[in-house]
């Protein structure tokens, strides 16, 4: 309850920071995209990680509020500037499972794509398979909207849940973000290089390119390239950097 109080303090008094973080082609040339990154200003001002402050948000039904707040900021607010900055790239926005489950958020974000200077053909949506567990019917219509809007969706940490591969059959996704915990050992471990495998091929015969999250060293790079995974995303590839940062590029 103290860590909800302090959420919606934050909320009300902007108390949050833009990170993002690059994720690589692994495969010739072509383009990285950018995934925006959340972290909350602690009364302090310590930086919060997500993984502290999002479970309990999604908890009290204030992560919707969190989404809108980052939406707003990256496609109106520094719309002009984002675009600039990606020229032509794409970028990544994270929904929770509380913008996915109220039934508000669609009309409201698509009053927000039709102000904002990026295409809808710019953006990403990556949402996660406890995102999509609550309330099915009305996130597979969330999702079908935004992709005929021009919208790409992303199933992230693709491979964590108890049903991944069930979800696939619900609706059509453009990318699937392998979850990190395979890829961490995927240099060394047979089970993983497996899994990651039949993952990625899977993906590539439905059609989605795949990302694998987490790649902390060059060998995994190596093993992941082999494999056809399209994109990379990690720490060794690029560390999360502040949007003023970005700015500056
Ligand atoms: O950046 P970090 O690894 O700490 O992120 C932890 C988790 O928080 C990730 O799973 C990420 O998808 C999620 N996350 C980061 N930013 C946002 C955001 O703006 N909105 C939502 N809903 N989730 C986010
Ligand atoms: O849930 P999501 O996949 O969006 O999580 C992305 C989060 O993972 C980011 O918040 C980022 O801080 C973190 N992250 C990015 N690259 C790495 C990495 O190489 N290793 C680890 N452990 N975390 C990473
Ligand atoms: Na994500
Ligand atoms: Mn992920």
């Amino acid at each position: 309850i103290f860590m909800a109080a302090g959420l919606r303090e934050a909320i009300e008094n902007d108390r949050f920071v833009l990170f993002c973080q690059r994720i690589a082609p692994l495969q010739g040339e072509g383009n990285d995209y950018l995934e925006i990154l959340v972290r909350m200003l602690g009364r302090e001002g310590e930086i919060v990680a997500p993984g502290a402050f999002i479970p309990v948000a999604e908890r009290y039904g204030i992560m919707a509020g969190v989404d809108r707040w980052v939406i707003e900021r990256v496609l109106v607010h520094d719309g002009e500037r984002m675009e600039q900055v990606l020229d032509g790239r794409s970028l990544s926005i994270n929904l929770s499972a509380n913008s996915l489950n109220d039934a508000t958020f669609l009309p409201w974000l698509q009053e927000i794509l039709s102000v904002s200077p990026l295409p809808p053909q710019a953006l990403i949506f990556e949402i996660t398979e406890t995102a999509l567990m609550n309330h099915l019917t009305l996130a597979v219509e969330v999702i079908a909207e935004l992709r005929s809007a021009g919208c790409r969706i992303a199933l992230d940490d693709f491979g964590s849940g108890l049903s991944s591969f069930g979800y696939l059959r619900n609706f059509v996704v453009d990318i699937i973000k392998i979850d990190g915990g395979f890829i961490r050992h995927v240099s060394d471990n047979a089970v993983d290089q497996v899994i990651v495998d039949a993952i990625n091929q899977i993906a590539q015969r439905l059609g989605a390119l795949t990302v694998a999250e987490f790649i902390e060293d060059s060998a995994s790079v190596e093993r992941l390239v082999k494999m056809g995974v399209n994109y990379g995303q990690g720490y060794y590839l690029h560390r999360p950097m502040p949007l003023e940062k970005l700015w500056l590029e």
